[in-house]
């Protein structure tokens, strides 16, 4: 007998959650509470801190590589040239950091990871996204989190480009999540069927990160 907790993984709940995964292309997952802007137990800074492992990778624009693949049906490599050709967005987000700052209207520019997406074309069964770092960090996101609106590949911050110590030449913006999400000099998304926890999550930090539930630890 079908145990009514547990859905059949059948094609039509795989069609349905299909559905509700592009579904979120278009609004984002994350829903902030009415009028409130500063999550629970965040402070609001004005100056924009540094967190990293203690190495900044020294990549240039020239340098630069970005490499997609996995669960795709189209692998993408790009030369920095070839990545800012892409159609260009514009998000205006705030920060949050799992220890307790935010910060508001950080003007971003770069790839929309919609546009990423419609590039590379995910397989049905991809689910996840793994983010590779050129300081050997990695960070690990339902593929519906990494397609939020406002989410995006970003190479400049207030009209310029984005700082080496910030993640410079391309860094991750998926401003709905603590930012740790937002993986740092950018190197390789690859994408999986089955989910794989990168260096935070596996050291005790909470698989999603949702900041308007206080997502820090596992656990919470
Ligand atoms: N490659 C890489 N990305 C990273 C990190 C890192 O150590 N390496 N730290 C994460 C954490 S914990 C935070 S809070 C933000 C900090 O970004 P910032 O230095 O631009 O404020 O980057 C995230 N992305
Ligand atoms: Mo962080």
């Amino acid at each position: 007998m079908a145990n009514d907790s547990e859905p059949p993984d059948n094609k039509l709940t795989r069609t349905k959650e299909k559905w509700a995964r592009e579904g979120r292309f278009l609004t984002g997952r994350v829903t902030r509470p009415e009028g409130q802007r500063l999550p629970p137990g965040q402070h609001l800074t004005k100056d924009w801190p540094v967190l990293d492992l203690g190495v900044v990778p020294p990549v240039s624009r020239e340098r630069w590589r970005l490499d997609v693949y996995g669960a795709i049906d189209n692998p993408v490599f790009w030369t920095f040239a070839e990545f800012s050709a892409q159609k260009q967005a514009q998000f205006t987000s705030d920060i949050h950091c799992v220890t307790t700052w935010s910060r508001y209207d950080n003007e971003w520019e770069g790839l929309a990871t919609s546009e990423l997406l419609a590039a590379c074309q995910p397989r049905d069964d991809a689910r996840f996204v793994v983010l590779h770092s050129s300081d050997g960090y990695t960070t690990n996101l339902a593929l519906e989190d990494f397609a939020a609106e406002d989410a995006l590949l970003a190479h400049s911050w207030s009209g310029q480009p984005l700082t080496e110590e910030h993640g410079g030449p391309v860094r991750l913006v998926v401003p709905y999540l603590y930012f740790w999400k937002s993986a740092k000099w950018l190197q390789a998304i690859e994408f999986l069927t089955d989910d794989a926890p990168g260096f935070w999550e596996v050291r005790g930090y909470h698989n999603r990160g949702d900041p308007w539930a206080e997502q820090r630890y596992s656990g919470d």
